[in-house]
């Protein structure tokens, strides 16, 4: 073994140059009080957990009652992505993009790395620097990419192990001189001699999640939460993936994917983008209503897909992760009875609340409320409270972590390293007006204009202001690590390519399940009902189903929809599916000041399909 190695303490089956000489300039930056080679096994797992249990940090849940399954509260401060800290940092401002904040690199290594108060320097002493190697997408698939995470939490290490394949088996595939994604992650609370730790350390003042996509760094600053520490996710599979995609031909994406099968037997397979807790896992663990006998849906994944191209002319997707971060409340058996089952046992829950027999609970997860519980903060929670302070018993971002295995409903092919073809793609936003339904695109370029326009209501995945409708094409507002509009050309490219080569496109869809009616609430039943809307766009592919023409695109009409075992009425559909003449005005208005925004580069296809829509809308 080299002396760098030792120094390092890597175990002997690491060969990796690079890495070690890596994980030995980053100790001596970090200076951590030791270093921990994530191996990922079970015990591991479970002796990380038993850390963090006597630490303060996990509480163990009722193992009779949650199996094998742990709950964190965070500081109140560190609840969420903070969108306004986060960063790319490509040598030029345009190709960050004007939706971006950007920083010159220079200047954030200096701020980060080399500058006299660099806020890594140091950044992790008294504590253990644990290294996380993992792959994003199935162990050795040529669709999979690895990545090693130094981390100073433990919380980070064992939530990598339930969203990643991690550990000893990522090392042996990167073997001597393979190629990894370093990603840099610090809660930003060092540790002077002697000093207690908290429950939930990290930095409340200061953040900074960074991004150099041309050298496909990640170094993350002060937060210990889900996408601002979870490196692979956001950071990865999607910012740094997107700039790998456009570089190499391929798409990471925001999206679920689903297989649905019909009662023929015949199966196809959907990737769907929704901005973040939009109902994305909700959808991938669909069961069908009463009345869809025969028809079933699995996962594949339930947040990032990752697309290429084969040399069938097929589109291909991975999920490249492993497990699910997903948002607790709401979440019901019969919001997601699939996600319910999946929560049985082996979980790690974060601000949720903890009832008194040492269970967890959050909104809606129960019609009858607990008498007492602690709320995701640790206070005294009872209905009375609620209804007098209008306190939360879970956090609204609260959430669970799962591997994939735990879904009853996970797709046979989830794991299978050449992905699933893709059949159709939809794109929804929550818009309590305006957006249909559901509406097909004409074609490629249609669909295109249609994700790259749309827009959502915040919610409160992000720190800040919620329910505010912002413009989030493709999902993807704040996942992008490269410039908007070269992505929207990215996807145009994309599409003529495989269209000039004599192949079929998949269909795109935009949805929307979140229209409200004048009494201010939702019309559309949504959960387990969008399966009507499903067996519509699967009618479509197989050329049976039907719709009319509108300004925006191809819409069902009533009759083209299967509503056996519902009662909605043909006003109520109206509803939900209409085209306001007024209120597409005021919508194309704000694509224009999107397209304002992003004028440099943008595809003259957008704003060529915003006239013909323009058109239509005044004939
Ligand atoms: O915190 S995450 O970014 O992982 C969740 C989300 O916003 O989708
Ligand atoms: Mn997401």
């Amino acid at each position: 073994m080299s002396n760098v190695a030792a120094q390092v303490n890597a175990p002997a089956y690491v060969k990796n140059t690079k890495l070690i000489a890596w994980v030995a300039e980053m100790a001596a930056l970090l200076q951590p009080k030791d270093i921990h080679w994530c191996d990922g096994t079970t015990e591991e797992y479970d002796r990380l957990c038993a850390q963090l249990v006597a630490a303060g940090s996990f509480k163990k849940l009722n193992p009779e009652l949650r199996p094998n399954s742990y709950l964190a509260w965070t500081h109140p401060s560190d609840v969420a992505r903070v969108e306004d800290r986060t960063f790319i940092c490509s040598a030029r401002k345009e190709d960050a993009g004007p939706t971006n904040n950007w920083c010159e690199p220079a200047e954030m290594r200096a701020k980060l790395q080399t500058g006299e108060d660099a806020l890594f320097k140091g950044a992790m002493k008294g504590r253990t620097m644990y290294v996380v190697p993992f792959s994003m997408g199935p162990l050795g698939s040529d669709i999979a990419h690895i990545g090693v995470e130094l981390s100073d939490s433990a919380y980070v290490a064992v939530n990598m192990k339930l969203m990643t394949r991690m550990g000893k088996g990522v090392i042996d595939v990167l073997g001597t001189d393979g190629e990894f994604v370093p990603c840099v992650h610090t809660v930003g609370a060092p540790l002077a001699e002697g000093q207690k730790d908290v429950a939930w350390p990290c930095n409340p003042d200061t953040k900074y999640i960074v991004h150099y996509p041309e050298t496909r760094e990640i170094w993350s600053y002060g937060s210990g939460y889900g996408g601002n520490a979870l490196l692979g996710k956001k950071c990865f599979a999607l910012r740094i993936a997107s700039t790998m995609g456009r570089d190499q031909g391929w798409l990471a994406e925001h999206m679920l994917l689903l297989g649905v099968t019909n009662p023929e037997g015949k199966k196809y397979h959907v990737a769907a983008a929704f901005p973040s807790a939009c109902g994305k896992t909700n959808f991938s663990m669909l069961i069908p209503p009463e009345g869809y006998k025969g028809w079933k849906v699995t996962t594949i994944g339930d947040d990032i897909a990752w697309i290429k191209p084969a040399a069938d002319g097929k589109l291909y997707a991975i999920n490249p992760e492993a497990g699910y971060f997903g948002v607790a409340p709401g979440t019901n058996t019969l919001t997601n009875f699939n996600c319910m089952k999946s929560l049985d046992r082996d979980v790690i829950f974060t601000n949720v609340a903890l009832t008194d027999d040492g269970d967890v609970w959050w909104e809606s997860m129960t019609d009858e409320l607990p008498a007492h519980l602690l709320d995701w903060q640790g206070n005294d929670w009872t209905p009375a409270i609620a209804k007098e302070k209008g306190a939360k018993a879970a956090h609204p971002n609260a959430r669970f972590t799962v591997a994939a295995t735990n879904n009853p409903a996970l797709d046979s092919e989830w794991d299978n390293p050449a992905g699933v073809p893709i059949d159709a793609f939809i794109f929804g936003g929550r818009r309590s007006t305006t957006v249909p339904l559901v509406t097909e695109a004409r074609d490629w370029t249609e669909g295109v204009y249609m994700a790259a326009t749309m827009g959502s209501e915040t919610t409160a995945a992000a720190f800040g202001q919620q329910g505010v409708v912002r413009r989030d094409p493709f999902a993807m507002l704040p996942f992008m690590g490269y410039n908007m509009s070269e992505y929207f050309q990215h996807w145009l490219d994309l599409g003529a390519k495989l269209q000039a080569a004599g192949h079929q496109l998949p269909k795109i869809y935009c949805v929307n399940w979140f229209r409200k009616g004048a009494d201010g609430k939702f019309v559309w039943p949504g959960y387990s009902e969008n399966m009507r809307v499903l067996e519509w766009m699967v009618g479509r592919l197989e050329g049976k189903a039907n719709g009319s023409e509108n300004a925006f695109g191809l819409s069902p009409n009533y009759e083209d929809i299967n509503w056996s075992g519902l009662n909605f009425t043909k006003d109520q559909f109206q509803s939900v599916i209409g085209i306001d003449k007024a209120a597409w005005q005021q919508e194309l208005k704000l694509h224009d000041e999107l397209f304002t925004q992003l004028a440099h580069k943008l595809p003259v296809a957008m704003p060529a399909t915003k006239a013909k829509l323009e058109q239509r809308l005044a004939a």
